[in-house]
């Protein structure tokens, strides 16, 4: 098949999923085409079957901000026209759900739409007042609306009064990459006697970054450790002010973005996940996968990807003493943690495997096209 993949290509979850599953869909024989405004950061600069088609920005007086969208969408027209395209795949809602649309609209054709929810996209952005009818429309008219939990399905279902079916097709990450400790770089980050924690996120305040913060303090204060924050985004000046306060900075490595975070997480002990809702939490499933124990919250669709007191432990959002208790429960009894990293990376493999949920798009796909 010929497919089109429009996606953002900015730090976030939906990005990454989008292109892992462009490129594994490529290894299948499947032509790719992406269509975004950046080269998705998590695609290789070259791989057969895989094409990306990046988004110019027309600049005009008049305009106070380029029209992306309108690009995008134009983009789209041209690369499914030259190509033959024979579907569309927009992941994330706004703005790729109503410009699939648009673009099929404009090229007066049939041409499927499958859309994928990721979470923020429909509870934060689409539910905002401005964007809540574009997005209801945009997946009123998709052919297929796919969602990465049961809970966002359920959550989709009760902001949109959605009625149509919402298959669930989990998100998976490249266990090639995502694999245990192999050539260690852990002794860059922490010493020998010292266990390393690990959180990654784009540090929006749902994120509860100072959590992480909060709990590396209590577990600091009962053994050596490191802490290791990879990313960027809004609250990263409170966290750091809140490691000075804490008397910390000396012993939290703020890494910023980075492309490749898989030897980060692998060299880790313990990630920590206190976001206030997750509708997946795909850093999570990147742990797992790594062999690395997870202490998240209990919150929206995380109990999805986390297999509670099996291959990591949840606390109510905001119970900074529980996250530190379970996370030194995980440091000090070697064998559970032993244990619990080699079922988190078991886990991953059979549940979240690659190929499974490819094939669940691939059937979707060949539903859609008759
Ligand atoms: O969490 C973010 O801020 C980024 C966001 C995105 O769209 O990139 O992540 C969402 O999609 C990921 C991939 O499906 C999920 O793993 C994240 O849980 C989800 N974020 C939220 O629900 C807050």
């Amino acid at each position: 098949m010929k497919i089109g993949i429009l996606c953002h290509s900015t730090y976030g979850g939906s990005g990454v999923v989008a292109a892992e599953l462009g490129k594994k869909l490529a290894q299948r024989g499947h032509q790719i085409h992406f269509v975004t405004v950046g080269r998705p950061f998590r695609l290789p600069s070259y791989q057969p079957n895989v094409f990306v088609h990046e988004v110019d920005a027309f600049h005009h007086p008049l305009f106070e901000v380029p029209p992306y969208f309108l690009s995008q969408v134009g983009k789209t027209v041209e690369v499914a026209r030259c190509y033959g395209l024979d579907l569309l795949h927009a992941h994330y809602a706004m703005p790729h759900a109503i410009g699939a649309h648009l673009a099929r609209e404009i090229l007066g054709r049939e041409l499927p739409v499958i859309t994928t929810l990721h979470g923020t996209d429909t509870s934060l952005v689409g539910a905002h007042a401005g964007f809540y009818e574009i997005t209801r429309h945009g997946l009123e008219k998709s052919d297929v609306v796919t969602v990465v939990s049961n809970f966002l399905a359920q959550q989709t279902r009760d902001t949109f009064h959605f009625q149509g079916s919402l298959p669930v097709v989990y998100n998976f990450v490249d266990l090639e990459v995502f694999k245990p400790r192999q050539d260690s770089i852990r002794s860059t980050l922490a010493g020998e006697n010292e266990a390393l924690l690990v959180h990654v996120s784009n540090f929006r305040p749902l994120k509860r970054v100072l959590d992480v913060i909060e709990t590396f303090h209590l577990v600091r204060q009962k053994r050596p450790a490191r802490l290791v924050l990879v990313g960027d985004g809004p609250d990263m000046p409170l966290a750091q002010s809140k490691a000075i306060e804490l008397g910390l900075i000396g012993d939290i490595v703020f890494l910023g973005r980075q492309d490749a975070v898989a030897p980060v997480i692998a060299a880790s002990d313990v990630m920590l996940l206190p976001s206030c809702c997750e509708s997946f939490g795909l850093a999570a499933l990147e742990a797992l996968a790594c062999g690395v124990p997870v202490v998240a919250t209990a919150s929206c669709g995380i109990p999805e990807v986390v297999e509670k007191d099996r291959v990591g432990f949840l606390t109510a959002v905001g119970d900074v003493p529980a996250m530190a208790r379970y996370t030194l429960k995980l440091l000090e009894d070697k064998a559970l943690h032993q244990t619990m990293s080699a079922r988190a990376r078991e886990y991953a493999v059979t549940r979240f495997n690659a190929d499974h949920w490819v094939e669940k798009y691939e059937e979707i796909y060949q539903s859609v096209m008759g």
